[in-house]
C-alpha cells in the first residue's frame, strides 16, 4: 500500500470558462472565447463553443455532492473575470452570489476551494485595449484580485493567480490556438512580462487585505529531456528550460528572472520594455505555494537551421521525437510518468522544497462510450492505470523527501475544451451533452477509494 501524507489534498481541477455555462447571462459580458466563437465558430471542433459548457452555474449544489460522493477533499476551479466585473470596474452583485453559494456548498459538503482568478479568459473589454500588450493590464488584474480577495476571502484558503500563463502567451501570440492568434514572438514576451507583474501585483495586494490564506500560482511543467549529452542537445534543452520552467517559476519562488534568460532574449532583441521599481516588484512578492499541471514531458534536440536572430521558439530548441515513447494517441501526448518523480526532486532541490501540489494531471480520451458497460457505466481502466503510475512515481518523491501535499486530477466532469470541444473526456463523471446529466465512472468509484484510504 502507498500511503500518502496526513491532510494530502485528494481533489479535481477545472474552471469556469470551461464548466459555467450561462456564458452571456446573469449580468456577465464577452471573453475572447465568447467573441472568437461568435466570429470564428469554424476553428472549433464541430462548432461547439463556451455557451452552455457542462451547466455548473445552474447545477453545482448537485455538483458539490457529487465532488463528496467521489471522495474529493478539494477542488480548484476558477472565478470568471467577466462575470464578476462586466466592465471592469462594477461589482456584479448577481456574481458576488453565485460565487458565495458554490464555494459555501463545496465547504458544507467537506471539499476545500482553491480559487483562481484566471483561465485563459481575457475579458473583452480589456482585449479592446490591447489585452496583456498593453501595461494598463497589470492594475485592472490588481484590481480584480483585490476584489475577488474581499468578496471571498472568508471562504476561501488557497488562491492562485494564473493558471498555466505560458499557454495564454504562447497559444495567443505564437501558435494561434487563442485569440488574438498572432505569431510574433516580441510581443509574446511583451504579453509574459506584463502576466507576470499581473501576478505579482495580485501578490502584493493579497498580502495587504487577507489576514490567513495563502497564495500561488499555477504552471505547466513539461520537464525537459535532450537527446543526446552532446553539448548542442544540452543547451537546446537549458534554453527551453529557461523559457518555459524558469520563466515564471524562478520570479514566483525565488524573485529572480535567470540572467541567462535576459542575455538570451537581448541577443536577440527580444527584450519587453520595462519600467522602474519593476526589479523590485519581481523580487518581492514570492508565492506561498506553487501549483504543477503535469501531462507531458518535453523532448528537445539542437535545431539544425536556426534563424538568428530567433524568430520562434523552435530557433533555440527543436522538438526531438524518441522513438521509444509511450503515446496517449487520443490527445497526442506522451505519457511519462517517471517525470512526476523528477519534478519532485526539482522542486525539493532547486526551489527550497517549497511546498506544492500537482494541480492537473489526467488522461484525455475520444469515444469513451466504447467503455460503457450494460449498466450505463464507462469502465475507464486506463484512466486508473494513468493515474496508478503516476502517483506511484509521485510517492517515490514525496517518500525522498519532496514537500507535496496534493494530487488533483483533470478533471471532475467531462468538461468543455477550448478548440477541441467535448472530443477527449477527462472526468471521473460522464457528461451527456443532449440531457447534461452526469454519470460516474469506473475512476470515479476508484479515487473515492484512494481519497477513503489515503493512497492506494
Ligand atoms: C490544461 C488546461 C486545462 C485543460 C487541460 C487538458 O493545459 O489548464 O484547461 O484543458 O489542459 O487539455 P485539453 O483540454 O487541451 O485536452
Amino acid at each position: 500500500m502507498k500511503k500518502f501524507p496526513k491532510n494530502f489534498l485528494w481533489g479535481a481541477a477545472m474552471s469556469a470558462p470551461q464548466t459555467e455555462g450561462e456564458s452571456l447571462s446573469f449580468g456577465k459580458t464577452e471573453t475572447t472565447w465568447d467573441y472568437w466563437f461568435r466570429v470564428s465558430p469554424e476553428n472549433f471542433y464541430e462548432n461547439q463553443g463556451p455557451g452552455v459548457t457542462s451547466d455548473i452555474y445552474n447545477q453545482y449544489l448537485e455538483d458539490c455532492q457529487r465532488m463528496k460522493e467521489i471522495g474529493l477533499n478539494s477542488i480548484r476551479t476558477s472565478i470568471s473575470w467577466a462575470r464578476l466585473l462586466p466592465d471592469g470596474k462594477t461589482i456584479n452583485q448577481k456574481a458576488v452570489q453565485f460565487y458565495r453559494n458554490y464555494f459555501s456548498a463545496m465547504l458544507e459538503n467537506g471539499v476545500e476551494p482553491i480559487i483562481n482568478l484566471f483561465h485563459f479568459d481575457l475579458p473583452m473589454w480589456l482585449m479592446k485595449q490591447g489585452g496583456w500588450e498593453n501595461r494598463v493590464s497589470v492594475q485592472a488584474f490588481a484590481f480584480y484580485a483585490k476584489t475577488c480577495f474581499e468578496l471571498f476571502g472568508d471562504l476561501v484558503g488557497k488562491w492562485t493567480t494564473f493558471n498555466e500563463p505560458l499557454v495564454h502567451i504562447e497559444c495567443g501570440y505564437l501558435y494561434q490556438y487563442h485569440y488574438p492568434a498572432i505569431v510574433d514572438f516580441k510581443r509574446a514576451i511583451q504579453v509574459g512580462y506584463h502576466t507576470l507583474l499581473a501576478h505579482k501585483a495580485a501578490v502584493k495586494v493579497f498580502r495587504e487585505v487577507v489576514e490567513t490564506g495563502e497564495i500561488g500560482i499555477i504552471l505547466n511543467i513539461s520537464p525537459t529531456y535532450p537527446r543526446s549529452d552532446s553539448d548542442e542537445d544540452r543547451l537546446a534543452a537549458f534554453r527551453s528550460d529557461l523559457l518555459n520552467i524558469r520563466s515564471f517559476l524562478d520570479p514566483s519562488v525565488l524573485g529572480t528572472i535567470p540572467e541567462e534568460l535576459v542575455t538570451l532574449l537581448s541577443e536577440n532583441g527580444l527584450l519587453p520594455e520595462v519600467k522602474d521599481g519593476d526589479d523590485q516588484r519581481i523580487r518581492e512578492n514570492l508565492v506561498d505555494f506553487i501549483g504543477l499541471n503535469y501531462y507531458q514531458p518535453r523532448r528537445v534536440q539542437a535545431p539544425e537551421f536556426p534563424t538568428v536572430p530567433a524568430k520562434m521558439p523552435s530557433d533555440f530548441y527543436a522538438a526531438y521525437d524518441w522513438p521509444d515513447k509511450k503515446m496517449n494517441p487520443y490527445r497526442g501526448w506522451e505519457i511519462y510518468p517517471e517525470a512526476l518523480y523528477d519534478v519532485a526532486m526539482m522542486m525539493k532541490d532547486k526551489y527550497n522544497n517549497i511546498p506544492w501540489y500537482v494541480s492537473e494531471n489526467g488522461m484525455g480520451v475520444a469515444d469513451e462510450e466504447r467503455f460503457m458497460n450494460d449498466a450505463g457505466e464507462i469502465e475507464d481502466d486506463y484512466r486508473i492505470a494513468f493515474m496508478k503510475e503516476h502517483l506511484s512515481y509521485l510517492h517515490k518523491g514525496i517518500s525522498e523527501g519532496s514537500h507535496c501535499f496534493g494530487y488533483h486530477a483533470w478533471t471532475f466532469i467531462d468538461c468543455w475544451s477550448w478548440l477541441n470541444g467535448y472530443r477527449n473526456r477527462y472526468g471521473f463523471y460522464r457528461l451527456d451533452l443532449t440531457t447534461h446529466e452526469r454519470s460516474i465512472k469506473k475512476s470515479g468509484r476508484w479515487i473515492q477509494q484512494v481519497s477513503e484510504n489515503n493512497g492506494f
